[in-house]
């Protein structure tokens, strides 16, 4: 089998990025270790930047998120029994669509496969051979069978646990990292969110978080130890502790069944530079953040913006300085949303050590961001996304 680009993962990273080169009228085969149930049920991120939203209507995936996705002007920071509003759209014009990964992945697999383009499921063993070379190739498995895909390029989309990072030898990559001594401990409930936008509070408890995926179902955090184990915690006490970390005076939190209980770990991770050879790494695959900034699958999405355009002007101009911009024009986009998702998070969360100097700089923080304009601002145009950089 032979293709233009082989691309290693089916997550809004890959998927998109095969939907941008079809648009350039470039070939590409996705190989998905996952089967397509999986990935469509994949419960994940919720919110994208107005940019992003933007780009997959132009991309022609975008209609049922336009009629579906729940566009919100501004979030609430909580903390000492108070709520306050942090207006996007007065502060920087912009907003944000409430919409899930799940619903974005399912577009996007409608409409690869609408184009008749291949995109091949449960595959295994999936290897990268020769990347350095100018003729990489992708062995794997597939319906009991082994083959081997000849590309141009091979994009890494593959997430942080895929096979393509790994595959690049040991010293051509830095890798940054911090761990955070916490996690989230989330559910998706059966009931009608109690907020009209999403609201982020700080409790001497720790940090919970109120988002939601639709007109009846909520999405619900709480921080939690980062080896947490979810099923230690029963619906009532996850409400219990829910109802403390959020009350407001006159407002109440209603409550409904739990469909589904996830923890997720907390991690800042970068890997320089996002290109070995004939090699790109897009996504997770090259970073990641903690959720609390709501950056994931937006870098996601922008990192593979860069990428196509940075191939379809290869094709073109058959010059290899279209590819070699690409990590360093991501790396600056990467880079400020791992300071904002770390910042965010540092602000909200509870160390297990914290003492009450630090609380009490917590406190101060968020009351600076809550009155002053600036600080407000400076948070705002981070969250709904920087156009340019
Ligand atoms: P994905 O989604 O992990 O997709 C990678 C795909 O590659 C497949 N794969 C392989 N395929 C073939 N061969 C192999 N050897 C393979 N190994 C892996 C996998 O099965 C998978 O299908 O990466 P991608 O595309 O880079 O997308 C990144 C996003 O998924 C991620 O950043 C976000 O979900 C992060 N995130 C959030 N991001 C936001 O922008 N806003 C949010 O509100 C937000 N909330 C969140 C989040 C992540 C969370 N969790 C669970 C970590 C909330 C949570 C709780
Ligand atoms: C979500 O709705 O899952 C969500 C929203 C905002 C975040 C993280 C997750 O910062």
């Amino acid at each position: 089998m032979r293709t233009q680009v082989g691309i290693v993962g089916a997550g809004p990273a890959g998927l998109t990025l095969g939907r941008l080169l079809e648009l350039e009228g470039i070939e590409s085969v996705i190989l998905e270790d996952r089967s397509r149930e999986y990935v469509e049920a994949r419960i994940r991120a919720g919110v994208l930047e107005q940019g992003v939203a933007d780009l997959l209507v132009a991309a022609g995936v975008g209609d049922r998120m336009r009629r579906e996705g729940i566009v919100h002007h501004g979030i609430a920071l909580q903390f000492e029994g108070e709520r306050h509003r942090i207006a996007f759209d007065e502060l920087t014009g912009k907003g944000i669509v409430v919409y899930g990964q799940t619903e974005v992945v399912k577009d996007l697999v409608e409409a690869r496969l609408a184009s008749g383009l291949p995109l091949l499921f449960e595959v295994a063993e999936v290897a990268l051979h020769d990347v350095e070379p100018a003729r990489p190739r992708i062995a794997f498995h597939h319906d009991g069978r082994a083959h081997e895909l000849d590309c141009d390029l091979i994009a890494g989309c593959d997430g942080f646990h895929g096979v393509c990072r790994p595959s690049i030898p040991a010293g051509a990559l830095t890798e940054f990292s911090r761990e955070y001594p916490f996690g989230w401990l989330g559910i998706l409930a059966a009931v009608p969110p109690s907020i009209d936008e999403l609201v982020y509070s700080a409790h001497e408890r720790g940090f919970a978080l109120l988002s939601l995926r639709g007109p009846d179902r909520s999405r619900y955090y709480i921080q939690c130890a980062p080896d947490e184990d979810g099923d230690r915690w029963s619906d009532e006490e996850i409400w219990a502790e829910l109802q403390e970390r959020v009350r407001l005076d006159g407002w109440t939190l209603e409550e409904g069944p739990v469909l589904e209980k996830l923890v997720a770990p907390m991690r800042s991770y970068v890997v320089e530079p996002m290109q070995h050879g004939r090699l790109f790494l897009a996504g997770d695959a090259a970073h990641i953040v903690p959720p609390t900034g709501a950056k994931g699958l937006n870098l996601a999405i922008r990192d593979v913006a860069l990428l196509a355009q940075a191939i379809a002007d290869w094709y073109r101009s058959g010059d290899d300085a279209a590819l070699e911009r690409y990590s360093a024009e991501c790396l600056r986009r990467v880079w400020r949303a791992e300071h904002f998702s770390w910042w965010m998070t540092s602000m909200l969360h509870r160390p297990p050590d914290e003492d009450p100097f630090g609380w009490r700089l917590r406190l101060s923080q968020l009351r600076y961001v809550t009155t002053s304009e600036a600080a407000a601002r400076s948070l705002a145009e981070n969250y709904v996304g920087l156009d340019v950089l």
